[in-house]
C-alpha cells in the first residue's frame, strides 16, 4: 500500500500483479509493462525465478516488502524530496492494471491520476462516505474493486481501513459484529460465504449497524440479495464498474436498492444501450452497453488497434466505451439490469478467465490436440469454466490438471475435464460452443 502510494506521488506508473500468476502470466505483463523496479514479497520468488531473462530485463531493482526497512536504511532511495519531482498532471497515467478486457490476452487498461480521480469522487457523494467511516476490506488489492474502490476512495475520504490479508468467514463476521466497522465491500462469492457460514452456527447475525455493504465484478443472485437481508437486517448495494472504466454504475445509498439491477450512472458518468449497429436501442429493450465520462480509461497499453475497436463516437462526435456488457435500462425508473456478456469471458468468483488462455494451455499438453473451455453456472463462484478436448491417447486427468496448475494460475484451472470425440463446428470450422453437450 506504501509503495502503491509513493509510486503514484512520485507520477510513476503502478502495475498491480495478481500473485496466484504463474511464470506465462507474470512473463507477459512484465515484457508488456516494462516496469524498472518490482515489489514483491518473498513467497514470491520461486516463481520469479523461473521467468526467463527477457520478463526481467528491464527491473533495475527488486525489492522484498520483508526487507523493506534495510533497503531504505541502505540509503538506495536516491531523491526523496517531493519538490523534485514534475509535477503530476491529471492526465498522466497512473495505473496499468491488467485485464483480458473483451478479448484477446490480458493488456494493461492505461488508467490516468483524472481516471482514478473520477470514480473516487463519484463514489465519495454517492455513497456518502466520511472520515468517520472504517472499511474492512479483504479483496484483493491487486484489481480495481480492492484497490480503487475500497483503499483509495476510503483513503480519499480519510477513512480508516481494516485490511485483512484473506477472507475468512470467521474473522469477518467478527468484525462485522464488533460495532467498529461501518462499511464491508464483496464479490457475490464472499457474501454466499457469509451466509453458509450463517447457516452452520448459531449466533446473532444483526448488521443493522452497519452504514453500507457493497457487493460487485460479478452478478449477485437475487436470492443472495433477498437471504442476506433476511438474515441481516442489511440490504446490500449492487454496483457495476470494470477495469477500464472504474465504477459505473450503482444502486442508491439513499433509495430503493433493487434486486437483480445495477441502478443508475454515478456522479459524471453517461450510459446508453445500443444494438448492433452501434444505433440506440428503444427505451427497454436490451442491447450493449456503452459508458463515457472522466472514469473512462485512456486506451490499452501498447494496442491502438484494440483501443480503436472499444471506442465508439456517437452522432455528435462523442466517444463511448464498448463495455461488452448486455443490458436492458427501465424505461420507468432508469434502473439498468445486466442480462450477460457479447463475448465468451467467464467471470468466476470476481476474477475473469478468457477462455483462449486456458485452451491454449491444454492443447500444449501432450495427446490433446483441441480444446475448448466453456463457463457454466455455479453456485459457489457464479461460474466457472470447464474444460471439453479432443485427445489421440489417452491421458491421467490429474497429469492435465497439474500441468495446468504449472501454467496458469490456480483459479482459471478447469473445474472439470470432459473428453469428447470433436468438437462441433460450422462450415467454416468455427468451434460452436453452444453446441457442446451440457
Ligand atoms: C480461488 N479459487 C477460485 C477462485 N478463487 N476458483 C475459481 N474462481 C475463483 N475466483 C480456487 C483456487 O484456485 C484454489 O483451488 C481454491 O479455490 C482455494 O484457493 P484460495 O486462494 O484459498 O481461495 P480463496 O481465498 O477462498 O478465494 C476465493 C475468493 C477470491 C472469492 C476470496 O477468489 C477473491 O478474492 N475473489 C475476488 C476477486 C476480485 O477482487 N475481483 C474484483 C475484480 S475488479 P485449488 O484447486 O488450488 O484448491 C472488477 C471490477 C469491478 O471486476 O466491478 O469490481
Ligand atoms: P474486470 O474486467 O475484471 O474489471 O471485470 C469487469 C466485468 O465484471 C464487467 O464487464 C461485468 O461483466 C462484470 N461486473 C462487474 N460488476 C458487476 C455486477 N454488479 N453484476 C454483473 N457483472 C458485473
Amino acid at each position: 500500500m506504501i509503495a502503491y502510494l509513493a509510486t503514484l506521488r512520485l507520477g510513476a506508473i503502478v502495475v498491480p500483479m495478481n500473485l496466484a500468476y504463474r511464470q506465462r502470466e507474470i512473463e507477459h505483463m512484465l515484457s508488456d509493462a516494462e516496469p524498472r523496479l518490482m515489489v514483491t514479497e518473498e513467497a514470491q520468488l520461486e516463481v520469479l525465478s523461473e521467468v526467463g531473462e527477457d520478463g526481467l530485463s528491464t527491473v533495475e531493482e527488486l525489492v522484498l516488502v520483508e526487507g523493506l526497512d534495510r533497503w531504505l536504511a541502505d540509503g538506495t532511495p536516491t531523491s526523496t524530496s517531493p519538490s523534485a519531482h514534475r509535477p503530476i498532471a491529471g492526465s498522466d497515467l497512473a495505473l496499468l492494471m491488467y485485464t483480458s478486457g473483451t478479448t484477446g490476452p490480458s493488456k494493461g487498461a492505461r488508467l490516468t491520476h483524472d481516471n482514478i480521480l473520477a470514480t473516487v469522487t463519484g463514489l465519495l457523494a454517492a455513497w456518502d462516505w466520511s472520515d468517520q467511516d472504517t472499511l474492512l476490506l479483504t479483496l484483493p488489492l491487486f484489481h480495481t474493486h480492492g484497490l480503487i474502490v475500497g483503499l483509495t476512495t476510503a483513503l480519499a475520504a480519510g477513512a480508516t481501513v481494516r485490511l485483512h490479508r484473506k477472507f475468512e468467514p470467521t474473522a469477518v463476521w467478527a468484525e462485522l459484529l464488533s460495532g467498529e466497522v461501518d462499511l464491508f465491500f464483496g464479490v457475490p462469492t464472499l457474501y454466499r460465504r457469509l451466509l453458509d457460514h450463517a447457516a452452520g452456527h448459531r449466533a446473532r447475525y444483526d448488521l443493522r449497524h452497519m452504514r453500507l455493504l457493497c457487493s460487485g465484478s460479478a452478478p449477485l443472485s437475487a436470492d443472495v440479495h433477498e437471504t442476506f437481508r433476511s438474515v441481516t437486517g442489511q440490504t446490500l448495494l449492487e454496483r457495476y464498474g470494470m477495469t477500464e472504466t472504474g465504477m459505473n454504475l450503482s444502486n442508491p445509498y439513499a433509495g430503493e436498492r433493487r434486486p437483480g439491477t445495477v441502478g443508475t450512472p454515478l456522479p459524471g458518468v453517461s450510459a446508453r444501450i445500443v444494438d448492433a449497429e452501434g444505433c440506440r436501442v428503444v427505451e427497454g429493450e436490451q442491447g450493449e452497453l456503452e459508458v463515457r465520462g472522466g472514469n473512462v480509461f485512456d486506451g490499452y497499453w501498447r494496442a491502438p488497434e484494440k483501443t480503436r475497436e472499444s471506442f465508439t463516437s456517437d452522432e455528435s462526435g462523442q466517444r463511448w466505451f464498448c463495455t461488452g456488457d448486455l443490458a436492458r435500462c427501465d424505461p420507468d425508473n432508469g434502473y439498468f439490469t445486466l442480462l450477460g456478456r457479447s463475448t465468451e469471458l467467464i467471470i468466476s468468483g470476481g476474477y475473469n478467465i478468457y477462455p483462449r488462455e486456458v485452451e491454449e494451455v491444454l492443447c500444449a499438453f501432450p495427446g490433446i490436440t483441441e480444446a475448448a473451455v466453456v463457463g457454466v453456472p455455479s453456485e459457489e463462484w457464479g461460474e466457472v469454466g470447464i474444460a471439453y478436448v479432443v485427445c489421440t491417447s489417452s491421458f491421467a486427468r490429474d497429469d492435465l490438471l497439474a500441468f495446468c496448475r504449472r501454467h496458469i494460475a490456480a483459479f482459471k484451472v478447469p473445474k472439470e475435464i470432459r473428453p469428447i470425440e470433436a468438437l462441433p463446428r460450422n462450415a467454416l470450422g468455427k468451434v460452436q460452443k453452444h453446441r457442446l453437450p451440457q
